[in-house]
């Protein structure tokens, strides 16, 4: 990890759930979302994954962080991408001994009420306990408000090609609310992962590779209402670059 990260305090208090927050210029929506996601549990702990913000939001979240011992602050200097923020929080997750890591937008379109849904969703039904939960729209009960027509038609491409040419068995592969369990990472493939957004495919491919189970929970997605997308034209084009790498790996096996 370069050294001119920010870390906040070091001493964690033990846990077992670590959701994380991956922001990008989200200052209107970075205090609303540490009191929310504190108050879904006292048993959760937070990371706030920020990579510098212009807007200050790793400020805001490192000057909460000292107040409240279940807040981290990992500010991270000259990188960017969410798929490679999220790992760097599993990671992180991981060295600090959780057993589960629930990911998150910072933008409020993912619940703090929905996290407990999550969590059980991982539990054993007949024995076998699940690697994945996905917060899911696109199951019976599930749902997304206030996209414009272009970001359904997008997303629903994603997933259909996601399902279908890359096979892994989930319904809304593109959404970044999950719960996982941290030890699918002793089993699934370490090659480098998708840096970008489609971060979210790629790991569940791997994971589906691997054996691994995934289970859908119905959620309601609300569009933001506060601070911009970051889901720009480049940031597209990179996806639909990384996910065809995928679909070479399964189809040609390289
Ligand atoms: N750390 C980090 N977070 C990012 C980056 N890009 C987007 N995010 C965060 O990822 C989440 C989803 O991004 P958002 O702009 O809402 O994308 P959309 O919901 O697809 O329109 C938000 O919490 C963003 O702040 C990035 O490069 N680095
Ligand atoms: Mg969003």
């Amino acid at each position: 990890m370069p050294d001119n990260d920010l870390h906040s305090r070091d001493d964690w208090p033990a846990g077992r759930v670590l959701v994380q927050a991956a922001t990008y210029n989200e200052r209107e929506n970075i205090e609303h979302l540490i009191d929310a996601v504190l108050a879904c549990s006292p048993d959760v702990q937070l990371l706030i994954v920020d990579d510098d913000s212009p807007d200050g939001t790793g400020q805001i979240a490192r000057e909460r962080a000292g107040r409240e011992p279940r807040l981290h602050v990992l500010v991270r200097r000259g990188r960017r991408g969410l798929g490679s923020a999220i790992l760097e929080g599993f990671r992180l997750a991981r060295s600090r001994g959780f057993e589960v890591s629930v990911n998150m937008d910072a933008d409020f379109s993912h619940d703090p009420a929905d996290i407990p849904r999550l969590l059980a969703a991982l539990e054993p039904v007949a024995g076998k306990p699940a690697d994945v939960a996905i917060g899911s729209r696109r199951v019976p009960g599930g749902r997304t408000v206030g996209w414009p027509l272009s970001r359904h038609i997008a997303s629903w491409l994603v997933c259909w090609f996601t399902r279908w040419v890359l096979w892994v068995p989930a319904r809304d592969s593109s959404g970044g609310f999950r719960a996982v369990r941290l030890s699918i990472f002793d089993t699934i493939s370490q090659e480098p992962f998708a840096q970008g957004y489609a971060f979210q495919e790629d790991f569940l491919w791997r994971v589906h590779r691997a054996g691994g189970r995934i289970v859908e929970v119905p959620i309601t997605f609300t569009d933001r209402t506060r601070g911009t997308s970051k889901a720009d034209f480049a940031e597209s084009k990179r996806s639909i670059g990384e996910l065809l790498k995928l679909a070479r790996v399964t189809w040609l096996g390289k």
